[in-house]
C-alpha cells in the first residue's frame, strides 16, 4: 500500500477578475477562492434544513460508490428516496449514497435567486447550474468532467476535501477505455503500488474545501473528492472556446458515451474485463519500460 503525493492548492481572497485569468485561467490552474459568496443570500440560507423545507417532497435517484457491472447502462441509481429523508440522513449518519448533477433551474429554481454567477472572466453556461450531495464519508471515484467545462465548484454545510490531478497525468491514472474514470478497483486513499505502480508517478492538488469556499477546476482536470461531513455543493461550468477542445467535447458526448452503452448493453462483463485488463497491461508495461530505462 501507499499513499499518492498531494501539494496544497493556493487559497486567494478577493480575487480580481484580470488577477484570476492571467494565474489561473490561462495557464489552466486551480486555486481556491476565499470569501467569494459571503456577499450572497446563499451563504447564510444554504444548508440542508433549507433543502427540507424547499423542496423535502422531491423524490430523488441516488447513487453509491459499487460499480455498475454486466448489461447495464455506465450509471444506475441505487435507490430513491424523498429528499427529506435523504438529507436528513446526511445531517445524521454517514452513508455512501450522493446525488448528482441536479439540474437547479429545473429541479429547485428558486436557488437562483440566492446566488450570482462570478464576475471571474468565464463565459459561463446558465442552463447548468447542478447541485451535487453526499453523506460524511462518501467519495466521488476519481474522474474529469466529458464536456472538458471550466468549473467553478461551491461547497455548502460541512466540508470536503478535493484532490485534482491535471491532464498531462492521465497516463499514470489508470483511465478505463471510452471512459471518463479509471479503474474503479484502485482505492485513492491507499493505493496498491504492487498492482498499479503507475500511481506513485502522480502529483496531486488538494483542498479542504469549507462553507462557501469557491473551487476552481481547470478544463480536463481529474477529481477525486471526499465528503468529510454531510453536505452539498454546487457547480457552475463554463464550456471550453478552443476549437480543439470543443471537437472533444462533441465526440466524448456524442459518439464516445452512446458507444460505450451499447457495448455495455451487448457484452456485459465481457466487454468491462477486457477494457479493464488492456489499460492495466498498457499502463503497466509502460511504467515497466520508463523505469527499466532509467
Ligand atoms: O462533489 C461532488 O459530489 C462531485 C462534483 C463533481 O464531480 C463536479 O463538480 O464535476
Amino acid at each position: 500500500m501507499g499513499t499518492i503525493r498531494v501539494s496544497n492548492i493556493p487559497r486567494v481572497q478577493n480575487i480580481s477578475k484580470e488577477e484570476f485569468l492571467r494565474h489561473y485561467y490561462e495557464p489552466q490552474k486551480p486555486v481556491l477562492i476565499e470569501g467569494l459568496t459571503e456577499d450572497w443570500p446563499a451563504y447564510k440560507k444554504w444548508n440542508l434544513d433549507y433543502i427540507q423545507q424547499l423542496a423535502g417532497d422531491q423524490v430523488v435517484p441516488l447513487y453509491n460508490n459499487k460499480p455498475t457491472r454486466g448489461r447495464k447502462k455506465s450509471v444506475v441509481p441505487a435507490c430513491e428516496m424523498k429528499l427529506t429523508d435523504y438529507a436528513e440522513l446526511l445531517k445524521t449518519k454517514p452513508t455512501d449514497l450522493r446525488m448528482f448533477f441536479y439540474n437547479i433551474l429545473d429541479k429547485m429554481p428558486q436557488l437562483l435567486d440566492d446566488f450570482e454567477y462570478p464576475d471571474l472572466g468565464l463565459k459561463f453556461f446558465k442552463r447548468l447550474p447542478v447541485m451535487f450531495f453526499g453523506g460524511k464519508g462518501s467519495k466521488v471515484l476519481v474522474h474529469y468532467d466529458m464536456d472538458l467545462a471550466d468549473l467553478i465548484h461551491i461547497h455548502f454545510h460541512g466540508h470536503k476535501t478535493v484532490t485534482l490531478f491535471p491532464p498531462d497525468q492521465t497516463p499514470n491514472l489508470y483511465r478505463v477505455p471510452y471512459t471518463v474514470h479509471n479503474l474503479e478497483t484502485i482505492d485513492m486513499d491507499a493505493p496498491d503500488f504492487d498492482k498499479y505502480p503507475a500511481l506513485q508517478h502522480l502529483q496531486g492538488l488538494q483542498a479542504k474545501m469549507k462553507h462557501g469556499d469557491v473551487l476552481y477546476m481547470p478544463s480536463g482536470y481529474w477529481h477525486y473528492i471526499t465528503y468529510e461531513d454531510g453536505g452539498f455543493s454546487m457547480t457552475l461550468r463554463a464550456f471550453p472556446r478552443s476549437t480543439r477542445k470543443l471537437a472533444k467535447l462533441l465526440s466524448n458526448v456524442f459518439v464516445m458515451r452512446p458507444f460505450e452503452n451499447v457495448m455495455r448493453l451487448t457484452f456485459g462483463e465481457k466487454w468491462l474485463n477486457y477494457k479493464e485488463n488492456k489499460v492495466l497491461r498498457k499502463t503497466n508495461k509502460r511504467f515497466k519500460k520508463q523505469h527499466d530505462h532509467a
